[in-house]
């Protein structure tokens, strides 16, 4: 019997600094993501896109912070599907969307890793940390604090209440070039292992993945992939927001995902931040299917016919 994966969007923006990201599920679907892994075996199931109710305006004591009342609608309304989806499919993927949605999508998940009695690990793919507090974003732009949130700092009393928080230490980041201050304190405060591009220059992307992933396994560790298409370097992911120079090439990206694919650890996964009004001719939303293929075990000697 094969395997089941469920394909949920969610058209979140508010958290980011400009419009776009409510197109991300359009564009992966258009893309073709749900026939590419149909075409790998996986049984497919799209289950449309979420949506919010209109909210009252919601005000904190943190002026910079825009569209507080929708963000945090959208984070209590994934973190519902997201258990549902994880309790109902082998694979959930949450197309977005802004990467707020993830203090939602991993809410879920982890409330659904606790009822398995098994620990939840993140992966976490971007060029940003996503660890500010509402107290210390100076943008305002909320996509900067889901990981602060799922992980149970304090401050967050305006967010849907966690039922379960993530173990720092079962979080793993690659891909960081960019960094904020109160940031930067937290990831030494919080034991989150860091990898950031210098890093990944020294030792190339294997060791630390790998070292991870023997974690994971050791833990019998339920593994969610959380991709900002950030994580990419601009030149093959032109399609975001925050562009940050130096990211991650396409041969790396397809090893990691590659990687993870031979793990059959993964269990879930967030395709975050791709805001197809800023994509060239769909190259983006092409390369993002193309590395979840990847993850879905596409293998590029399956397709060639062997003459040896
Ligand atoms: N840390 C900055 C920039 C940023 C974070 N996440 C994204 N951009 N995508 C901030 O605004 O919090
Ligand atoms: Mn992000
Ligand atoms: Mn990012």
């Amino acid at each position: 019997m094969s395997r089941s994966c469920s394909i949920l969007g969610a058209p979140i923006q508010t958290g980011a600094s400009q419009p776009g990201c409510l197109m991300g599920p359009a564009s992966l679907r258009t893309a073709g993501l749900g026939k590419t892994l149909a075409d790998l075996g996986w049984s497919v199931r799209d289950l449309g896109d979420l949506s919010i109710a209109p909210q009252q305006a919601l005000s904190h004591a943190n002026a910079a912070i825009h569209d507080l009342a929708e963000t945090r609608a959208w984070i209590e309304v994934l973190a519902s599907a997201a258990f549902y989806a994880a309790r109902d499919h082998d694979f959930p993927i949450f197309m977005g969307g802004d990467h707020s949605m993830a203090a939602g999508t991993v809410a879920g998940l982890a409330r659904h890793a606790a009822g398995q009695g098994r620990p939840l690990f993140i992966l976490w793919l971007d060029a940003h940390p996503d660890l500010h507090t509402l107290a210390t974003t100076e943008s305002g732009n909320l996509h900067g604090t889901p990981v602060a949130y799922f992980t149970g700092e304090p401050g967050f009393d305006i967010y849907p209440p966690l039922s379960h928080a993530v173990d720092p230490r079962n979080i793993c980041m690659m891909g960081i070039r960019s960094v904020d201050p109160a940031e930067h304190e937290l990831i030494l405060r919080s034991g989150i292992e860091v990898h950031d591009m210098r890093a990944i220059d020294e030792t190339g992307v294997l060791p630390p993945l790998r070292a991870f992933l023997e974690r994971v396994r050791a833990a019998n560790g339920m593994l969610h992939l959380s991709f900002d298409v950030d994580f990419l370097d601009p030149d093959i992911a032109p399609a975001v927001g925050t562009t940050v120079p130096g990211g991650a090439t396409f041969r790396e990206a397809h090893l990691i995902m590659e990687t993870l694919c031979d793990s059959g650890l993964v269990t879930s996964l967030d395709l975050v931040e791709l805001n197809p009004f800023l994509d060239e001719r769909g190259r983006t939303a092409k390369l993002m299917c193309d590395l979840t293929a990847s993850l879905f075990g596409r293998r590029v000697l399956d397709r060639m016919t062997r003459s040896y």
